[in-house]
């Protein structure tokens, strides 16, 4: 894949179809090949019909779709005795264990591609030229002449190279089947397997095994690459490599570590190499570690998980979901935590805290009494100077008392107080609440 700009590379995302549900790809890698191309890898195990490629993409270069390479191909095969026959032109055919792994599926008999022993405990071994880590076996049996019944309750082992067992698959099935696919779920790299224990027949002397293919999809164990994963990776990224190129990965998208990629992104952070923080306007500042769309809402934007679209006038918070204060001065308030201009009368956050009258005798509120209020004038001396309060604010207690706050920060050593006041009953001079 081709895209000039890297930050694009995160945008793509695989999906494949199974059961008619797309799915994302759980295992999605990416290796920066050079400037311009980037392989995307997606190493799920599973049957899918289609897939989706999602993504801000310029242009799609290549796409490959393989169930891992059949590892088994002209790997060394042995069994425990070769059945012959001669034909009608006395040329004798030997049905070796090559056969069953010499590409050809075929499972006509009569046409030669297919091994098949002649003693009473048939077995089947094949031995690959490097450990690979299986994710499927595929059984081609023969289908002519209802012979493909020997083949059914066949048992599976596969070892490593020390040969301790790493799958043992029993076939429970009396009924035969022209093709057996094996899926296993292993992170184990296999060395060797063997096929053994067919069923007798009531017209077999003893039991025969048939193997018209045998193959076993597969990859390189981490920490090699190569065709046959003879190469190690490079000692700057030990256990992980491109495994067509041998390269370290310089990027990883949604971990942390280049060149392994094995550390996920920590909270509130995405992207290559988890450069990123995620969007303030992603609720919980949570977001994709790899795309960095907001993965538990937005705030003070109405469409997850992009979050690009900023309230309506009149709503703000996650998802815009709540209405602004009834208070606020036009319905309207800040899109992300709802703070507003009060309308005349109300203070605090909400606008839901005592009455106001910072406009003093021009609020329509005011009486004459009230209106004394509002020449109550606070002064503190700074230097040689006394100066009038820059913050004074008026808050209705009660019918008759109102408190005036100065909330200045200075530093003062006098103060005045100016108006038309009959009764003064207490002054409080603090040095602010802590509000850390
Ligand atoms: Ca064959």
């Amino acid at each position: 894949m081709v895209l000039n700009d890297t930050y694009k590379f995160s945008t793509v995302q695989l999906l494949y179809n199974t059961s008619n549900v797309y799915q994302e790809c759980g295992s999605q890698k990416w290796s920066q090949l050079n400037e311009n191309t980037m392989d995307i890898r997606c190493e799920d195990n599973v049957m899918t019909t289609s897939l989706k490629i999602l993504g801000d993409i310029g242009s799609l270069c290549s796409l490959y779709i393989s169930g891992g390479r059949n590892v088994a191909y002209k790997q060394t095969a042995t069994q425990t005795s070769n059945y012959n026959e001669t034909y009608l032109n006395n040329v004798q055919k030997v049905f070796t264990a090559d056969l069953a792994v010499d590409g050809n599926t075929n499972g006509d008999f009569s046409q030669g591609f297919c091994s098949n022993t002649i003693d009473n405990n048939p077995g089947f071994t094949l031995t690959l030229n490097s450990h690979y880590i299986v994710n499927q076996f595929i059984l081609y049996n023969r289908v002519d002449h209802g012979n493909d019944i020997r083949l059914s309750k066949f048992r599976l082992i596969s070892v490593d190279g020390n040969n301790t067992v790493v799958d043992n698959i029993k076939d429970n099935d009396e009924k035969a089947e022209p093709i057996y696919y094996i899926s296993v779920n292993t992170s184990k790299p296999i060395k060797s397997l063997s096929i053994n224990e067919t069923k007798i027949t009531s017209y077999d002397p003893f039991p025969m095994l048939t193997l018209c293919e045998v193959e076993a999809y597969g990859e390189c164990p981490p920490g090699t690459w190569s065709l046959p994963c003879t190469q190690s990776c490079p000692t700057s990224c030990p256990t992980s490599c491109d495994r067509d190129t041998g390269l370290c990965n310089s990027v990883c998208f949604g971990f942390s570590n280049p060149p392994a990629c094995s550390d996920v992104c920590m909270a509130e952070l995405w992207g290559i190499n988890c450069i990123n923080n995620c969007s303030a306007s992603c609720a919980n500042l949570s977001c994709h570690r790899i795309t960095g769309e907001c993965t538990q809402g937005c705030l003070g934007y109405s469409n997850p998980p992009k979050c690009t679209t900023a309230c309506d006038q009149g709503m703000y918070g996650q998802n815009c979901s709540f209405p602004c204060h009834a208070h606020c001065l036009n319905g309207t308030c800040n899109n992300v935590d709802g703070s507003c201009v009060c309308i005349a009368g109300y203070i605090g956050d909400a606008c839901d805290e005592g009455v106001v009258f910072n406009e003093g005798p021009t609020d329509n509120r005011a009486n004459e009494e009230t209106d004394k209020f509002s020449k109550v004038k606070l002064l503190y001396k700074t230097s040689s100077e006394y100066q009038e309060c820059g913050s004074q604010k008026w808050s209705q207690l009660n019918e008759n008392t109102m408190d005036i706050r100065c909330e200045d920060n200075v530093i003062t050593t006098s103060l005045k107080l100016l108006g038309d006041i009959s009764s003064l009953c207490s002054l409080y001079i603090s040095g602010a609440k802590d509000t850390r």
